[in-house]
């Protein structure tokens, strides 16, 4: 990376963390002018300034207001961000159909949106849910699609254990074995993924893309 290239990323992250909203989408611009990929502006300036407005949040030296201004910030960003992340990617193959969600009660929804882009981009066909969606709407969708994976996302540790309702309710409705299931956000972990009985779990985007592509390998394979 150049010196240049490190100096915008560090000025958006300033920028983002620092809650001064209105210069964000116009150095996120600048960065794309540059020639700056937008994963490379997500992964290395956005993302890594909302784990600082995260930890302000926690230490008290920021307040909901806060959250609430860098959340739409991001989201507002990710309009500009996400037609170039699709056009990047090999679009017409179908992989899979996904069908996407942050579990019932939780309203993060910004990473749970990069991991529906960037599956979009790599070829899979995606239904996304959004947020706050209860364990009957995954299975429905599901259903309704044939879906080849279910994907849920949770921010919060009280909601995490939604992602356990979600996989009862699948066996309660016989589909369980016809559904791979990938599960990811913050408080996530591979060993909760195990103790859920979900099929795999993802750090962020770019793997759950991978172990997406994975999963239907192994689908196909009658695993
Ligand atoms: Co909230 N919040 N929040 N918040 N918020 C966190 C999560 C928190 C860690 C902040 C903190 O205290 N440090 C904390 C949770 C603590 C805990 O549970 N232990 C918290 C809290 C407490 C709350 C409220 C309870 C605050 C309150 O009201 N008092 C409240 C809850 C509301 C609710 O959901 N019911 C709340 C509200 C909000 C806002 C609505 C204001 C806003 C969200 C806006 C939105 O999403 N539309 C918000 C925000 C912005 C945050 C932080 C600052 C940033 C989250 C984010 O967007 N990160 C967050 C702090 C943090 O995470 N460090 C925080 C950027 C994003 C790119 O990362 O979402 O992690 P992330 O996604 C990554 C990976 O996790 C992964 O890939 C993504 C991209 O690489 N990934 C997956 C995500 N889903 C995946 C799915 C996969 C695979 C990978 O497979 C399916």
């Amino acid at each position: 990376m150049s010196d240049e290239e490190r100096e915008i990323l560090e000025k958006i992250k300033n920028y983002l963390a620092n809650i001064e909203i209105d210069k964000v989408p116009d150095a996120v611009k600048e960065a794309l002018n540059k020639g700056i990929p937008p994963l490379k502006i997500i992964n290395e300036a956005l993302a890594p300034a909302m784990n600082i407005v995260g930890k302000k949040f926690e230490e008290g030296e920021y307040f909901l207001a806060e959250l609430v201004a860098a959340g739409e910030t991001f989201k507002e960003v990710l309009g500009i961000l996400r037609p170039l992340l699709l056009k990047s990617g090999e679009k017409i193959k179908r992989l899979g159909k996904v069908v996407i969600g942050t579990v019932r009660g939780d309203l993060h929804d910004i990473g749970k949106n990069i991991v529906a882009t960037m599956l979009e981009s790599a070829g899979f066909e995606v239904y996304d849910l959004g947020a706050d969606v209860p364990p009957e709407e995954f299975v429905k969708k599901a259903k309704e699609v044939n879906a080849d994976i279910v994907a849920m996302s949770a921010l919060l540790t009280t909601t995490m254990i939604e992602m356990k309702n979600v996989i009862e309710e699948l066996k309660k409705a016989g589909i369980r074995d016809k559904v791979k299931v990938i599960i990811g956000g913050a408080p996530v972990t591979e060993e909760f993924a195990r103790e859920i009985g979900a099929d795999a779990y993802a750090e962020d985007a770019v793997k759950a893309v991978e172990v997406c592509k994975r999963l239907i390998e192994e689908k196909k394979k009658g695993k």
